[in-house]
Order: structure tokens, then C-alpha cells, then sequence
């Protein structure tokens, strides 16, 4: 399936792998991409010299095209900005915030740029400070979100700007793809589906908590503070929402957070860890390789598109 997304990044399905934090490494990130897709390193908190590392890894286990994910709220991604450079990455993704202090160093560097949009305003400046597309996510991903659903934003965005738009958020597998296609979109981003993928170094404790989710089992924390996070429910979200209610601030509720999300992705602690997840999570029910998903996905999508 060709479409500018494709052509732009050289990739064979217009299939991109969200850039989640602690889990879009190497080994994922490598199995996207040589499946087809683009795979990304998230570069989520870690200091620039981390992220470093994990390109030169990408790049020894794939010759395909891949990118990073500068998370714009992170404490080093000024060191991350400057490190993509350096290492001669073609296309970077921003998310959790506006990349116009970094644009002009990308673009001089020749890199592709496709931020994160969560509104139609942010899609518009980005377009004319240099973007070379959006990815519109929608309130049903994963993790830190915005308030409009993919469902609506997508097409608003699609009919904002002129570049390509790629959709994110509640995306699982070929329907979605049909679907965010019909909206405009000509490109996909998937994460949650990823995170259970046989390549997805997260623990199997994380895994089977995606796996037996139900479709009502996320919840959104944080959103009093202007801080929105989507993640399973547990004990920490029922203990975040009980102090949130109470007017705790959000320093006060920082601490329950801290380290939360490492301790549900690397030592499986899905009981007080935070088990970030989109709102699919409910409809994917099997662990797969990158390439199974991505295959499937993909005779799904042109079935129902009639490609
Ligand atoms: O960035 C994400 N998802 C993330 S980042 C992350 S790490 C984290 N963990 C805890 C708290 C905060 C961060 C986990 N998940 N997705 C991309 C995304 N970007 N979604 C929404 C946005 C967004 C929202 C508002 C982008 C820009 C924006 O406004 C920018 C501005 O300054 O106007």
C-alpha cells in the first residue's frame, strides 16, 4: 500500500510503532522495522547518551529505515534533540509537547520531522514551522493524551493541513487501519499492540495484564493537574484518582508516579506500577511477532479498503 507516508519514509505498510517510554528499545523497534513498518526508539527520560546507545543497537540488527521519539517534557531531550543529529537519524517524532525550539536544527540536518499533535491549532503551527507530517493522536491511546478522540480529530486535522496526517489512538488492528484510512489518514501509529508483541522486552506480568484487559478496564489519571495519563486500572490508579479527589497537588501525587511505569515495565509490578495502555487494550488478545501482527493487520486492511 503506497501513500505519501510510505514514500516518505521508505517503508513498506504504512504502519508506524508508537515511541512508547521503557518499552520501544532496540529489539522492537528493529522487528517494526524490518517487518515492513517504521519501529522507533522512545527516548522517554532517558539521557541522551541511553538513547545513543539503542540507535547503535537498532542499527546492528536492521538495515531498514527507523526513527526516535523525543519526548518534549523529558529533562534531557535537549541532549536526545542534539544526539538524533549526530547520529544521522532520518526521521524523529516528538510527543508531550510543541518541538519549534528544535526545528530548525532537524531540518538543517535533513531530518524528517512528524510531531505529535493532540488539536487542530498545534497541527497548523507545526505545518508551517516546517513539519513534514502529524501524527494526530486521540484521547484513546496509551499514556500521556490529549482531549479529542481519534475519531474526531483525525479528520479535523486532515482537513487543517496540507501535509500528511498519520492517526493514533485506539488503533488495533486492519479495521482501525480501514477505518483512520477513511478518515483522511494515511498512515497508522500502533503502541499497545506493539507492547505484547514476542519482540517487546516487557515483562510478561505487563503483557498478560494488556492481554486480559477489557474493554473498559483504562482509566485516565492526572487530569485535574493538566497531566492526563491512560493506563490500566489498579491499586495505583484507585489510589492516584482517591488523593486526586481530595485536591492533592500535583507534586504531592508525583511521588506515586515516580519510577511507577519503569516498575510495571521492567520488574512487572502491575499491582502499584503504572501499566500505561490504551483503551484497545480490550480487543488485543494474543502475543505475536512484529511481523505476524503487521501481516495480518495488513491483508485485513486492504480486504476491507478493496486495495
Ligand atoms: O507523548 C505521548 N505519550 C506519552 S509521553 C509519556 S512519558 C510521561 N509519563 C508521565 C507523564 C507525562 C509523560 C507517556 N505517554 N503522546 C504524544 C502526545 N503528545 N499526546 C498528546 C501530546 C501533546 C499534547 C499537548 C502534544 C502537544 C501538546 O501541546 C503542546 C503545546 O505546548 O501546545
Amino acid at each position: 500500500m503506497k501513500t505519501r507516508i510510505t514514500e516518505l519514509l521508505g517503508i513498506e505498510y504504512p504502519i508506524i510503532q508508537g515511541g512508547m517510554a521503557w518499552v520501544a528499545e532496540h529489539s522492537l523497534a528493529a522487528a517494526v522495522s524490518e517487518a515492513g513498518g517504521l519501529g522507533l526508539i522512545g527516548g522517554a527520560n532517558a539521557p541522551g547518551e541511553v538513547v545513543r546507545e539503542e540507535i547503535r543497537k537498532v542499527r546492528e540488527l536492521t538495515k531498514k529505515p527507523f526513527g526516535v521519539n523525543v519526548m518534549l517534557m523529558s529533562p534531557h531531550a535537549d541532549d536526545v534533540a542534539r544526539v538524533v543529529v549526530e547520529e544521522g537519524i532520518k526521521v524523529v517524532t516528538t510527543g508531550a509537547g510543541n518541538p519549534g525550539t528544535y526545528m530548525k536544527m532537524w531540518k538543517e540536518a535533513g531530518i524528517t520531522v512528524i510531531p505529535v499533535v493532540a488539536s487542530v491549532a498545534l497541527a497548523k503551527m507545526m505545518e508551517r514551522g516546517g513539519a513534514d507530517a502529524v501524527i494526530a493522536e486521540g484521547s484513546e491511546s496509551g499514556g500521556h493524551i490529549g482531549e479529542a478522540t481519534t475519531m474526531t480529530l483525525v479528520p479535523q486535522v486532515v482537513d487543517a493541513v496540507s501535509v500528511p496526517v498519520i492517526a493514533a489512538g485506539g488503533i488495533g488492528d486492519g479495521r482501525g487501519i480501514a477505518a483512520a484510512f477513511m478518515l483522511g489518514a494515511e498512515a497508522v501509529q500502533l503502541g499497545t499492540r506493539f507492547v505484547v508483541a514476542k519482540e517487546s522486552i516487557v515483562h510478561d506480568n505487563y503483557k498478560k495484564r494488556i492481554l486480559k484487559a477489557k474493554d473498559i478496564d483504562s482509566v485516565v489519571t492526572g487530569r485535574s493537574h493538566g497531566h492526563p495519563v491512560r493506563g490500566l486500572r489498579n491499586q495505583m490508579t484507585r489510589e492516584y484518582t482517591r488523593l486526586e479527589a481530595e485536591g492533592k497537588s500535583f507534586e504531592e501525587l508525583e511521588y506515586l508516579t515516580l519510577g511507577a511505569l519503569r516498575n510495571a515495565v521492567v520488574d512487572g509490578d502491575v499491582i502499584n506500577g503504572t501499566v500505561m495502555a490504551g483503551q484497545i487494550a480490550g480487543m488485543i488478545t494474543k502475543e505475536q511477532t512484529c511481523r505476524e501482527m503487521i501481516e495480518e493487520m495488513m491483508a485485513q486492511a486492504t480486504k476491507l479498503l478493496k486495495i
